[in-house]
């Protein structure tokens, strides 16, 4: 019933052979127990790679167990072929502690260094950028290591595809791009999904090297992967393959296929991969008949008891403090103390400073950004880094904000750190899903590390309109597992900065485009690091508390300054994640008047919460309701007398003023 489809042995052995079965064999006898255990509801939710296998196993196969796969929730093969032990897949599936998340992600979005493995996050694209840290990473090793990326095709219609076979081919990345082509995405078939006739068309587009696969033959896609392997190390360069298959289940399996033409199914049964495989060993005398029955029965035995052995495995109990403390990787703060020779610097200088020491001080240190390199970037604070680093640790990169943070994570996982400098922090919507999601999650999830600051330029008074303007630390700060620095300070910015880039958690550290050339201050010349989590308090006084950060706290200097009877203790938080509490309800209990200054629009700001968390703990400290002031509900306009109204700097006196005399 099934034809022979024409299999190529080449060079391998007999044990060869028969190892390549082992492996193809193995994901489809998991996945035939995991249907039966559907049935018994004793697994919820399973997303089948039936009739796909070859692709993910004679990939994996061909390649060395130290280098990076990063596979999608089709790729069970990719798993078993790196010798996972069973029981802890399935520990994993069943949200057991002995698998990779804790219970905290389910089935294939996990990752593992022990085997190389980096797992999805459900928003499919992203993986595609961090193979291309990785791959960067690796390159920047010299070790002659490729690393492979599946996607679906439904996938490829993704920004982030396009984002990532993009930067690959502009730096000449040795990363494997796989599609698997099985024909739906979900319910969408490949005519509602692209136009042209194949994917591997598109590589043509992105200047790359592509191929079109039988994605159900084993032989052919192990030997294909084994000469781009050697290919690679000689001319290192991505390469874009198309493996033609079908995907044989539902979507998952409780949304069946309906909508898939009962014809199409019968051609692609016919191609089974692993049934075809079988009949060429058998019809080549590889394979005998005890030989199957042994090799099935040794798989099933195994299957078995690993399923039984998690069966005993106790459920995961939920405790607060292993939840909360999972958040973040533990980061052992290194204090160096600033030194006394000192020089009168701006803000912009001070953080250029910070970057250029920090980049002296780690060598594994990678600064991407766009026009960073040459040029200097659009402020200018990295001129002349690339005549000190080399354009390896300064990259220029094209205008893909998501792949490059991306990117930035493949650098962090594969042993760097990364710094990503965004243009303006308005274009980080751009590279919004990569931090939100993939990031700030990261360590939560299967207790990695993401090594990665992103610089953002950000603020008002330069009348530079609605993208050029915002302060969207509130983006941010939302986002368990980030963390959110906004000095307002040439001091506090380059100890802070060197702080952001030695903690291995994300951290997004805003620097305001008005305060960069105005604001002066006497900064340490050597290195030095700041705490996250410390506000400063700039001034002290008995009546009110003034709480902000960033511009803001100029304001509010201001403003003081102008009335010096006003006895304020002004607080600068200086990082808003961590957010020091204990400055903030200390001085409150002193004060019990209190007034928070963002430059942010009000609503859902740092300043609401402030203000809720001074509420819940101290209110029966306060004599006023507690005054929140920020800019308008509006866009950031661009004209200056829009632009001055919509900014709180003119309203805030008013306030204060109005909050002393309640
Ligand atoms: C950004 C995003 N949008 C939508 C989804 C929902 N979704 C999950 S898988 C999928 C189909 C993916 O199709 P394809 O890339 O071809 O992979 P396949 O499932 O066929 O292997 C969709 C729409 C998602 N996970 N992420």
């Amino acid at each position: 019933m099934f034809q022979i489809m024409n299999f190529e042995r080449r060079e391998l052995s007999n044990p060869q052979l028969l190892d390549l079965y082992k492996k193809i064999l193995k994901p489809r006898l998991i996945e035939e127990k995991m249907l039966i255990l559907i049935r018994q509801g004793k697994v919820s939710k399973w997303f089948s790679g039936i009739g796909q296998e070859a692709i993910s196993v004679g990939l994996t196969a061909a390649l060395d167990k130290d280098e990076y796969i990063l596979p999608m929730h089709r790729n069970l093969g990719v798993f078993t072929t790196r010798e996972i032990p069973l029981h802890r897949l399935f520990s994993q599936w069943q949200g057991k502690k002995n698998g990779f998340t804790k219970g905290r992600d389910r089935s294939f979005h996990f990752g593992t260094q022990e085997y190389k493995i980096i797992g999805m996050i459900s928003h499919l694209g992203p993986q595609m950028g961090i193979a291309d840290g990785i791959a960067l990473a690796n390159k920047l090793k010299r070790n002659n290591k490729i690393t492979a990326v599946f996607t679906g095709e439904g996938a490829t219609s993704e920004g982030d595809f396009h984002e990532a076979l993009n930067i690959a081919a502009v730096w000449e990345l040795p990363v494997l791009f796989v599609i698997e082509n099985n024909g739906y995405g979900l319910s969408t078939p490949t005519n509602e999904q692209y136009r042209c006739e194949n994917l591997a068309d598109k590589g043509i587009g992105y200047g790359m090297e592509s191929h079109i696969v039988d994605g159900n033959n084993i032989l052919e896609v192990y030997h294909l992967i084994s000469e781009l392997k050697l290919s690679l190390i000689e001319n290192p360069r991505p390469v874009l393959l198309e493996f033609k298959t079908f995907r044989m289940r539902g979507h998952e399996e409780a949304s069946g296929t309906k909508y898939v033409p009962q014809e199409l199914m019968d051609v692609w049964a016919a191609k089974d991969p692993v049934e075809n495989f079988r009949k060429y060993l058998k019809a080549t005398a590889v394979l005998s008949d005890d030989v199957d029955d042994n090799i099935r029965n040794e798989i099933k035995n195994e299957i078995d008891t690993d399923w039984a052995k998690v069966q005993e495995e106790p459920e995961i109990i939920a405790t607060l403090d292993e939840e909360l403390n999972d958040v973040y990787k533990p980061f052992e703060y290194e204090e160096v103390k600033p030194n006394e020779i000192t020089e009168n610097i701006r803000l912009i200088d001070a953080i250029s400073n910070g970057l250029k020491q920090s980049m002296e001080r780690h060598d594994n240190l990678v600064i991407m950004g766009q026009d960073i390199a040459e040029y200097g970037g659009a402020f200018k604070i990295t001129d002349g880094f690339v005549a000190h680093f080399g354009n390896q640790r300064v990259r220029n990169t094209p205008i893909c904000e998501s792949a490059v943070v991306s990117a930035a994570n493949g650098l962090s996982i594969n042993g760097y750190k990364a710094i990503v400098e965004m243009q303006f922090a308005d274009f980080v919507s751009t590279g919004f899903n990569p931090i939100v999601n993939l990031l700030a999650k990261q360590h939560y999830r299967w207790q990695e590390k993401s090594d990665v600051v992103v610089r953002m330029p950000c603020g008002g008074g330069t009348q530079a309109g609605p993208f050029h303007s915002q302060t969207n630390e509130a983006w941010f700060t939302k986002t368990p597992g980030l963390k959110v620095v906004y000095p307002a300070f040439p001091f506090d910015a380059k100890g802070l900065l060197n702080t952001a880039i030695n903690d291995p958690n994300p951290v997004l550290f805003f620097e305001h485009k008005q305060l960069y050339r105005s604001i002066y201050q006497e900064v340490p010349k050597d290195y030095y690091t700041l705490p996250f989590g410390k506000a400063a308090l700039l001034k002290e006084g008995e009546e009110v508390t003034i709480i902000s950060f960033g511009a803001g706290v100029h304001w509010a200097l201001e403003t003081l300054d102008k009335h010096p009877e006003i006895k304020a203790d002004l607080l600068d938080l200086r990082t808003l994640q961590p957010m020091d509490w204990d400055a903030i309800h200390t001085s409150v209990k002193k004060t019990n008047k209190v007034i928070i200054l963002q430059e942010d629009t009000l609503f859902g700001g740092v300043a609401s919460d402030i203000s809720a968390m001074i509420m819940e703990n101290c209110f029966e400290y306060l004599d006023a309701p507690v005054k929140r002031v920020g800019s308008l509900e509006t866009a950031i306009p661009f004209m200056k007398s829009l632009e001055d109204q919509y900014l709180p700097k003119n309203r805030f006196e008013k306030e204060l003023l109005t909050l002393l005399e309640y």
